[in-house]
């Protein structure tokens, strides 16, 4: 179904002598990017979402007791907290106490906790007093946090680009890496542009990846990271890739010049491919905790953000913090991940995260 929606090899669309200034390139009349006899466009806001391939039962069971294991300190953290309040299956005041301070030391944020006290008290006297207090968190925690499932979707537009940004070491590269593996996996070719241009380094750690996954890698040494995007996007354009996962720098939301630069590189993409970037993904780091919320709502400020990319839960005891995203700004959480390896990041699923981090009285005692 992807192909009917791909552009033809088309000739490498010309470039502006200076690609990082704000000059709108010219293609040239004669060599249309898009034939006129190609078919016509869907609608831009036509999303196809990513089918899932084939999985067999014993992979999806082993992404689920990764994401298990992945969520354990978190868990430990929120149902050590609350074995009492599990055990006695009441929900009185002293209870609501002990969840209270529980969802606060998991980073479920002011909120979000005020949030879930005041449903599991509605949800509790709607039972008549009898509902188990676990079940009425997990459905209470799972309801909030259904509010950031979107499934990834890659629109008809070729190439298709996702602009990642974040903060220094969130984990920006090596989720491209994933990413285009995981993608590779459902028949869409990419390519990867690596706008990391300030440290050689990061430029062969993604070079690294592109080997690893047999995908084109779109560098340059120094210079300017808008031009490389450009670049890559012409390349992309020139052999029908599907999608373009740009690769950025890491940057606080405090550094104004970086924050500017990260503007720039999203304008020159519109420059390269009307209305790219299609997706602006923000790369969060587990381990920030509630720092995290101040970098969504940062980057959204400065490049609007339309996804989340949450890592490291593995070494991390603060998974609430998807309730508080939830609550506080929500933006969709596209993955999560937790591990190193190429397969430790998947999307979210609600339910999924939700059954390791607060799991039923029987598996956990199994
Ligand atoms: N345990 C664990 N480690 C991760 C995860 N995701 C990334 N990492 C590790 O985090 C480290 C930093 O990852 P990078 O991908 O280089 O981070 P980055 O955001 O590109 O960093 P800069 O480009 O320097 O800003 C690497 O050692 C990754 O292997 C995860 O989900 N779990
Ligand atoms: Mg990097």
């Amino acid at each position: 179904m992807f192909d009917l929606f791909k552009r033809k090899p088309a000739a490498k669309p010309a470039t502006p002598a200076d690609p990082t200034t704000d000059a709108v390139p010219k293609v040239p009349a004669a060599e249309p990017i898009v034939p006129a006899t190609a078919p016509a466009p869907e609608p831009l806001d036509m999303r196809t979402v990513v089918p899932e391939p084939a999985t067999s039962a014993s992979e999806k069971r082993s992404w689920r007791e990764r994401l298990k294991s992945g969520l354990g300190l978190s868990r430990d953290k929120l149902s050590g907290a609350l074995t009492g309040v599990f055990r006695r299956r009441v929900l009185d005041d002293a209870a609501l106490e002990e969840l209270e301070s529980a969802l606060l030391m998991a980073d479920v944020g002011i909120d979000a906790t005020a949030h879930l006290l005041d449903e599991l008290r509605v949800r509790y006297r709607k039972s008549g007093g009898n509902a188990d207090p676990r079940e009425l968190l997990r459905s209470a925690f799972a309801d909030l946090v259904r509010t950031l499932e979107a499934p990834v979707a890659i629109g008809a537009q070729r190439p298709f680009v996702i602009m990642l940004a974040g903060v220094n070491g969130a984990g920006k590269t090596t989720s491209i890496g994933k990413i285009a593996k995981w993608l590779q996996q459902r028949r869409l070719s990419v390519l990867l542009a690596a706008g990391d241009t300030f440290r050689a380094a990061a430029r062969e750690q993604l070079a690294v990846w592109g080997e690893r996954n047999g995908v084109a890698v779109i560098q340059q040494s120094g210079g300017d990271p808008a031009a490389v995007m450009f670049d890559a996007l012409g390349a992309a354009t020139g052999r029908s890739i599907d999608v373009v996962l740009a690769d950025t720098a890491g940057r606080l939301p405090t550094q104004a010049h970086l924050m500017d630069e990260l503007r720039k590189i999203k304008r020159v993409l519109g420059k390269a491919r009307e209305a790219a970037p299609d997706e602006v993904w923000l790369v969060l780091d587990a381990n920030t905790g509630q720092n995290g919320l101040a970098q969504v709502k940062a980057f959204d400020a400065a490049i609007g953000l339309t996804g989340l990319i949450l890592t490291k839960l593995d070494g991390s005891a603060k998974g609430g913090i998807v309730a508080a995203i939830a609550r506080q700004h929500p933006v969709p959480l596209k993955f999560i991940g937790v591990g190193e390896g190429v397969d430790d990041l998947r999307p979210f699923r609600a339910d999924e995260f939700v059954e390791a981090l607060l799991p039923q009285e029987e598996e956990r005692l199994a």
